[in-house]
């Protein structure tokens, strides 16, 4: 790969402008659906992801597309809208509409895109977690070179069911990452009220598991440490736990509307100046990748085919209440590749 004279890293200008892009992208598609639930247009839980972006785009940057397996809990809209779920879809889903990906009865924590490699999209906290190791026995069962990213939760790490993943995971060897993002709070839970010990990556040591902690603000060591840990598990055939340090910028979720009842207005703006996006746009303009003028346009682009697919989501109709049974069960026979 080039590297530009300018830059201190090894992306090239089209590819920092595409990050920009999909950074826009998710923060205004996100703006967007927390409108839509104040507007009544979206229901049930819905949980963002803004602030916390750089994470789930420098681990996908990462990733092969159409390969690797990825799965999460609720906050779930990130990662399939970069792994190229239709952003329709997406939304429809949000919205509960028929034409969403679980045919508008899941609603937000339940996106799902086999096609690309996406396993959802979970409610249960903690619940995901051996199956994101599954995955991962899936992979090296059939003798694929796949990997398995899992991301949890500060408060998941907790759970129970998380130990024992980490047990087997080590002990068959299976090529499964698991990203704690260390967002600080369990709802309304700060860390330090839920955790016996902070350092959450050191739960990976006791089952030997190779463990970190990094930022998961920057965009670019984002990027280097998950290629890093991604090839090392691809080749190593071990898992690996990385605890990345990120803060959510919004409530736990659409109903949460007082942030302040567990964290105060200061810790909040000091937090803010981590904003991934606003770094990453400094970044470009400083060292003159784009220009103010171009990147405002960028936006307003953007802007206009959230709008887009906001409209396209809301023409679809809601599920008819007699296919309120359909679709509880899968009678889809695995594949090999999926
Ligand atoms: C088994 C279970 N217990 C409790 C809840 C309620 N609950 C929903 S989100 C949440 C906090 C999880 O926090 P964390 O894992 O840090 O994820 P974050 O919301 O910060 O992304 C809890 C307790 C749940 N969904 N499932
Ligand atoms: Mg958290």
């Amino acid at each position: 790969m080039a590297k530009s004279a300018n830059l201190e890293h090894p992306q090239t200008p089209a590819q920092l402008e595409e990050f920009y892009r999909q950074m826009v992208f998710i923060r205004r598609f996100e703006e967007k659906c927390n409108l839509a639930y104040r507007q009544g247009k979206a229901g049930g839980y819905l949980h963002v992801y803004i602030g916390m972006e750089a994470t789930a785009i420098g681990w996908n940057a990462a990733l092969k597309p159409g390969w690797d397996y990825v799965i999460t809990a609720y906050r779930d809209h990130a990662q399939p809208l970069l792994m190229g779920a239709d952003p329709v879809k997406v939304m429809a889903e949000i919205m509960g509409r028929q034409g969403g990906y679980s045919h508008g009865k899941g609603g937000s924590m339940h996106i799902y895109d086999i096609e690309h490699n996406f396993y959802g999209g979970w409610g249960i906290v903690g619940g995901h977690v051996a199956m994101g190791a599954g995955l991962a026995f899936a992979a090296k069962y059939r003798e694929e070179d796949r990997v398995a990213v899992c991301y949890l939760g500060d408060g998941a790490s907790n759970a129970g069911v998380f130990f024992e993943t980490l047990n087997m995971a080590s002990l068959w060897d299976l090529p499964v990452i698991f990203v704690i993002e260390n967002n600080e709070f369990a709802m309304g839970t700060r860390l330090e009220y839920h955790a016996s010990d902070t350092h959450l990556y050191k739960r990976g040591e006791p089952f030997g598991i190779k463990s970190e902690r990094v930022d998961g603000m920057d965009l670019f060591t984002t990027l280097e440490d998950a290629k890093r840990i991604v090839d090392w598990v691809r080749t190593n055939q071990r898992p690996y736990l990385v605890e990345v340090m990120n803060y959510r910028f919004a409530g736990h979720g659409a109903a949460d509307n007082d942030r302040q009842l567990y964290r105060t207005k200061e810790e909040e703006d000091e937090n803010m100046k981590r904003d991934p996006l606003a770094r990453l746009r400094k970044y470009l303009v400083d060292k003159k990748i784009c220009s103010d003028e171009k990147l405002e346009a960028v936006e307003e682009e953007i802007s206009d085919q959230v709008e887009k697919i906001y409209e396209a989501a809301d023409a679809s109709p809601f599920p008819d209440p007699h296919e309120v049974y359909d679709h509880v069960y899968s009678d889809m026979a695995p594949e090999a590749g999926h």
